[in-house]
């Protein structure tokens, strides 16, 4: 057999950037393992060298370009989230709904929290983390029934993506992500459920006409109101 240095010494193709690469490298250790002449150079300085081209060479992004780009844009999607309940807070917080305006305030820190956990993600897998600009979170709410409207669309708009995330995942087979959304579609549930909550309360309250002591009491309830809704899955007999 030739000596793995004749065989593979000085080709220009070693160092070529067309994606053949880790081939080129996983033969070129093999040589090395199967080389029975001049042990002493092979191993001592041409292995080391090879095992790092094959190191650095290695495809070590593990999500496709299109998942890459969908959760990248899924991360804009939480912070343009985080920013709306920022802004609906502000305008609570200004209206002297004091209970409304903590429970906005700290959902905000929720979906910002989200935002992190896809950067975490997307960081983890070996791809990379796009920082884009995140959109303006519109006009300040009417009401407070307009304000947890809004909020309901927000969500329900925010479960369409991460479905479609799911699907492409899915239709991909890529199984980490189709697993690690699956938090974020129970998380969504439970805030839609939340705000629909919410809204029927409003509703009782007298919903666009909400008098100024009906929205007291509301505004006293949701400043206690848990960050989390029951989910119809958690509830049982003795616990409806
Ligand atoms: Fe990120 O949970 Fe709502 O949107």
């Amino acid at each position: 057999m030739d000596s793995p240095r004749l065989r593979y010494a000085g080709r220009p193709s070693l160092l070529r950037k067309d994606g053949g690469e880790k081939e080129i490298y996983t033969n070129l250790l093999k040589g090395f393992d199967e080389s029975t002449d001049s042990i002493l150079s092979v191993d001592l300085w041409l292995k080391p060298f090879a095992y790092f081209l094959v190191y650095y060479a290695m495809e070590t992004n593990r999500l496709s370009a299109t998942l890459a780009a969908a959760l990248n844009q899924q991360m804009t999607n939480e912070a343009h989230n985080a920013q709306i309940y920022l802004a609906y807070a502000s305008w609570a917080s200004d209206k002297g709904y004091e209970g409304i305006a903590n429970f906005l305030f700290r959902h905000a820190n929720e979906e910002r929290n989200h935002m992190m956990k896809i950067l975490e993600y997307i960081l983890k897998r070996g791809a990379k983390v796009k920082v884009a600009s995140i959109p303006d979170p519109g006009p300040d709410p009417e009401s407070v029934n307009d304000c947890f409207e809004k909020v309901f669309k927000s969500e329900v708009d925010n479960t369409s993506s991460i479905y479609n995330i799911v699907n492409m995942s899915m239709a991909e087979k890529d199984w980490a992500t189709w697993n690690f959304m699956q938090w974020f579609v129970k998380e969504q549930t439970e805030e839609e459920t939340l705000a629909l909550d919410l809204l029927s309360k409003i509703k009782v309250a007298g919903g666009v006409n909400a008098k100024d002591d009906a929205l007291y009491v509301l505004d006293n309830d949701l400043g206690k109101t848990p960050d989390d809704a029951t989910l119809a899955q958690d509830v049982t007999v003795e616990k409806p």
